[in-house]
C-alpha cells in the first residue's frame, strides 16, 4: 500500500515504490516537507542500486527534511550538490508549491519525470493547457551542476503534480489522467508502467488550495 499523508489541508500525497527485482532496499526516496506557506515535493534517485545508492539519496533528503520555507530550488541543489561530493551521487526533481501565490516553482537535474495534470474542472477552458511536463537538465548532484533555472507555474484546486524515477516507463505521462485518489494514482502508475529492471517510485501531490 502507497504511504499517504493530507498536509494543514492544503495538499495531499501519497508514493509508492518498488525495489529493483531481487533488491529489498530501494535507492529512490522521496520528501513532503511543509513549512510556513510553502510545500517542498522531492523526489531523489541514489546512482545505482542498494545501499550505496541509498545512502546517496538520503545525504539528499535530510538535507531537504530541514526545509524552511526560506530556501530556494536553487539553494536547496547546490547544498546537495556540495553534500555529495565523494559519493556516487543522485538525481532529484524538486518542487516548491506556494499557497500564497498559488504557483508551482519546480527543477530537475539528472531524469526524474516531472508532470503537473491540471484539474478536470479546469478542462473546458481552452487556455489552459492540461499537461505541463517539467524541463529536465542534465547533471548529477555531487558530480556534475547544471546551469540551475527552475520555472515557475500558476496552481489551481485539484492540479495533480507527479514525479517518477527511472524505474517507471518514461511514456507513462501520455497514458494518465488526473482522475482519482492520490492513493490510487500514484499505485496505479507504478502497477502499470514500473520497469522491474531498476527502483522505481511515484510521488503524487495534489493541490488542494481554493
Ligand atoms: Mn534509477
Amino acid at each position: 500500500m502507497p504511504v499517504s499523508e493530507i498536509l494543514g489541508g492544503i495538499i495531499e500525497w501519497s508514493v509508492a515504490s518498488l525495489p529493483r527485482r531481487g533488491e529489498v532496499e530501494s535507492g529512490d526516496c522521496s520528501v513532503v516537507k511543509f513549512a510556513g506557506d510553502e510545500v517542498l515535493a522531492a523526489v531523489v534517485d541514489g546512482v545505482g542500486h542498494g545501499e550505496e545508492a541509498l545512502a546517496a539519496a538520503r545525504l539528499v533528503t535530510d538535507i531537504l527534511q530541514e526545509f524552511s520555507g526560506q530556501q530556494s530550488l536553487t539553494e536547496l541543489m547546490n547544498k546537495c550538490h556540495e553534500k555529495l561530493r565523494g559519493t556516487r551521487g543522485a538525481v532529484a526533481s524538486m518542487a516548491i508549491l506556494n499557497v500564497s501565490s498559488s504557483t508551482l516553482t519546480w527543477l530537475g537535474v539528472g531524469n526524474i519525470e516531472g508532470q503537473l495534470l491540471r484539474s478536470e474542472f479546469r478542462f473546458a477552458e481552452s487556455s489552459v493547457k492540461v499537461q505541463e511536463t517539467l524541463l529536465l537538465r542534465g547533471g548529477v548532484l555531487g558530480h556534475r551542476l547544471p546551469h540551475l533555472i527552475s520555472t515557475t507555474i500558476s496552481l489551481n484546486y485539484g492540479d495533480l503534480l507527479v514525479f517518477a524515477t527511472d524505474g517507471v516507463r518514461p511514456d507513462f505521462a501520455g497514458g494518465i489522467y488526473n482522475s482519482s485518489s492520490v492513493q490510487r494514482m500514484a499505485q496505479s502508475i507504478l502497477d502499470h508502467f514500473a520497469l522491474g529492471t531498476d527502483d522505481a517510485l511515484v510521488l503524487a501531490v495534489r493541490y488542494l488550495h481554493e
